[in-house]
């Protein structure tokens, strides 16, 4: 049995502080043309793909930072991609800072959605890992402020779409364990990934060097140990002075890469995925249901970070710790 998603990278260059929504929407819109002329099923798109990076940079003034928010999707600048997905018969992952109105107050994420190739927002996602720091920082070479800009969001759901388990993740989710897992128990078939990963992280710069490596390690292994393909976009390149690392992939539910893009700038590469491909692996290694153990995964959901050891003695925080004299 095969069922086959076309699947696209729809890799962006940089975009520049002043560049408009409709600007922003021609480029994703000529690839969304190219990804059908090659007979895809769906196009993924980075993270926050339809503006700059705006988080790094502290911003004082609320409608400057507004802006870079959307209030309705489709809104009246992105209706063109929506309208294009529906007449080409294409569906689409997008990532957009958003602006709701909720529980009597305005709250900001950092969202995701899956449209179908009908056109029709199928899945919503908000953003649950937020890297970064609340205040602004001026040490650092450029500010990360997900943590002021957006709150997080509750949880991984998984989505019928495409004739198969779709879920959605958004840049450093992909960095943790749990992002995957969550959605592999609901038998999640695809995971589609938006990122704006730069290459230099101000507090840990011994990392710079590995930052392509770890883009790869976190989604193969993710792939791998749920028996999912794994779609990852960037959104690359030297974008308001930030280099941003590309390295977009498509990784099979066996943890290899089957396509990757090779520039910094818009970009698309495809790779035809058979969903059927996930059942060797949540059928056999990873079969839940016969192997995993829940009742030994109690500390997982009960504390946030270290705390007791089994003994019952307390974990010393990495900075407290003394070389072993023996
Ligand atoms: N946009 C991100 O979430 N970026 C983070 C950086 C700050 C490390 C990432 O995990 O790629």
């Amino acid at each position: 049995m095969s069922r086959f998603v076309n699947a696209a990278i729809g890799q962006l260059g940089p975009i520049a502080r002043h560049e408009t929504r409709p600007q922003v929407v021609q480029r994703l819109s000529a690839l969304m043309h190219q990804a059908h002329q090659m007979g895809c099923d769906l196009i993924v798109y980075p993270e926050l793909a339809l503006t700059t990076f705006f988080p790094r940079w502290y911003i004082e003034d609320p409608a400057e930072l507004d802006a870079f928010y959307e209030r309705e999707m489709p809104g009246p600048e992105t209706q063109a991609l929506f309208d294009l997905s529906r007449q080409l018969g294409i569906g689409f992952y997008i990532g957009y800072g958003e602006l709701a109105f909720e529980e009597g107050r305005t709250r900001r994420y950092n969202t995701s959605i899956i449209v179908d190739k009908r056109g029709a927002i199928v899945g919503k996602y908000r953003k649950v890992h937020l890297p970064g720091h609340a205040e602004h920082e001026p040490w650092r070479a450029f500010q990360h402020l997900e943590k002021r800009y957006f709150e997080a969001g509750k949880d991984f759901p998984v989505f019928h779409a495409f004739g198969g388990v779709f879920g959605m993740a958004i840049c450093n989710d992909r960095r943790w364990t749990e992002t995957y897992r969550e959605m592999g128990v609901q038998g999640v078939e695809m995971i589609l990934i938006g990122y704006n990963t730069p290459v230099h992280n101000p507090p840990a710069p011994e990392h710079d060097d590995l930052s392509l490596f770890h883009n790869q390690l976190v989604m193969q292994a993710g792939a791998y140990q749920n028996g999912t393909w794994v779609v990852g976009v960037a959104k690359a390149g030297i974008e308001e002075g930030v280099d941003q690392i590309g390295g977009s992939c498509i990784v099979a539910p066996s943890g290899e890469i089957v396509a990757s893009c090779t520039t910094k700038g818009d970009e698309l590469a495809l790779a035809r995925c058979d969903l059927d491909l996930c059942n060797s692996f949540k059928e056999t290694t990873f079969n839940f249901d016969l192997h995993r153990q829940p009742e030994a995964y109690s500390r997982l959901v009960a504390r946030k970070g270290p705390g007791l050891m089994a003994d019952g003695t307390p974990v010393p925080s990495p900075s407290a710790r003394t070389k072993d004299p023996s």
